[in-house]
């Protein structure tokens, strides 16, 4: 960061500090990762300068030559790396990917199905403060209140009942796998396009360690930065039938230039997706979730499902207090661990003072850590949950986690 460091000591000082929280924490928030240098460097390069309007080899602007060639690659390489018919890695991030969805298959007003946020869906999937919501006509669906887990005979009644005209599945706080075919075979079955969105479990689902839905899925959407690893962005699949419309959706419908420097980080990351190192990698998500998962219940914490299957814990903190999910985030924060507070399904507290806590292992993962460091984080984070008042306590911890990232350096 040598020119930051020059032009602008304020900025830099800060990217400094930063660059020294994300080696010195335990970075457990499910949705993030620590990307490649390469996939760094893409993401600060020339290719900021250009725009790109269009598509490769048919573009609005000259200059294109070399653009062209690089999102004609990642394309080709997320086709590859998905099996998908038709890719477009244009879309700026999750939510405007599954914005383009909505505008290509829905009018204004239109109905569609999307779980809830509180049982583990997303903003785009109906919440009544976001475009999906305020826009279209949302038919909630939630998880079973007992088992905690998605319902799918249910699902089906009320696709039949209500007639949507699309069906989103997918998760950001579900801990527990997706049956992708039966949502699509329910969606069949109304007349719903189905939109399977695998932001969260894209990686896992790249690498065969969870299926992949999207060789028989109408749509499916993702995120960049999460699991697969790669900058921040997004990317949508989809059968050849409906490919113009998601290319039209998403330019001109819904954005203007794509971020050309991203994009050549996605290429990269796909790349970096397509070696048998990452199915490993994958793999050992999965294994840290469930030994951490194991390592807390055996503690006594009480987890949504019991469990996992994917990269991500859901911890109810329900059995010490309603709404704890700040104040023990921020304690587990101080003691250098970082999550977040999230609803657990059917929380009396609501969003804003929520009763649980979110945590996953891609990071740590990425970092090298296997199970038995987890078997060690584990055990703090239940320290500290089961007493976060206590300031002796955090110090150990804090500095326990020190040591621990000292052993798993990261850039
Ligand atoms: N913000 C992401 C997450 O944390 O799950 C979803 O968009």
């Amino acid at each position: 960061m040598k020119a930051i460091k020059e032009a602008d000591s304020e900025i830099y000082s800060h990217m400094a500090a930063e660059l020294e929280r994300q080696k010195s924490v335990l970075n457990m928030i499910p949705s993030e990762n620590y990307v490649s240098p390469a996939v760094l460097e893409a993401c600060g390069s020339v290719l900021m300068n250009k725009y790109s309007e269009g598509y490769p080899f048919k573009r609005y602007y000259q200059g294109n030559k070399h653009v062209d060639e690089i999102e004609q690659i990642a394309i080709d390489r997320a086709k590859k790396l998905f099996g998908a018919e038709h890719a477009n890695v244009q879309p700026l991030s999750g939510s405007p990917g599954n914005a383009a969805v909505f505008l290509a298959f829905l009018k204004p007003g239109d109905k569609f199905m999307g779980l809830d946020l509180a049982c583990g869906g997303h903003l785009t999937h109906g919440s009544k403060v976001n475009f999906s919501g305020k826009i279209y006509q949302q038919v909630s669906y939630g998880v079973d209140e007992k088992t905690e887990l998605l319902d799918y005979d249910k699902i089906r009644e009320i696709a039949l009942r209500e007639r949507p005209r699309m069906i989103i599945s997918g998760l950001t706080a579900y801990p527990r796998s997706i049956d992708f075919r039966k949502f699509q075979d329910i969606a069949e079955e109304v007349g719903a396009i189905h939109l399977a969105d695998i932001s969260h479990i894209a990686g896992l689902v790249a690498s065969g360690v969870l299926e992949n839905p999207v060789p028989f899925t109408d749509v499916v959407s993702t995120t960049t930065h999460k699991t697969l690893r790669g900058p921040r962005g997004g990317l949508l699949m989809c059968k050849e039938k409906y490919a113009k419309d998601i290319d039209k959706a998403v330019f001109p419908g819904m954005q203007g230039g794509p971020h050309d420097n991203n994009t050549a980080g996605k290429a990269i990351a796909f790349k970096e997706a397509l070696k048998p190192e990452f199915k490993d990698y994958s793999r050992q998500i999965v294994k840290n979730a469930k030994i951490l998962a194991d390592t807390l219940m055996g503690e006594g914490i009480k987890l949504v499902t019991n469990g996992t299957d994917n990269h991500l814990l859901l911890i109810d903190l329900r059995p010490l207090g309603i709404g704890l999910g700040r104040e023990v985030a921020l304690a587990l924060e101080e003691a250098g661990i970082c999550c977040n507070a999230n609803s657990v399904p059917y929380d009396s507290a609501g969003p804003f003072k929520p009763s649980g806590l979110r945590l996953g292992t891609p990071v740590l993962t990425t970092r090298g850590m296997k199970e038995k460091e987890m078997e060690k984080v584990g055990k703090w984070i239940a320290d500290v949950i089961k007493d976060y008042k206590n300031r002796d306590l955090i110090g150990i911890v804090r500095q326990k986690v020190q040591d621990l990232c000292d052993v798993f350096p990261y850039y």
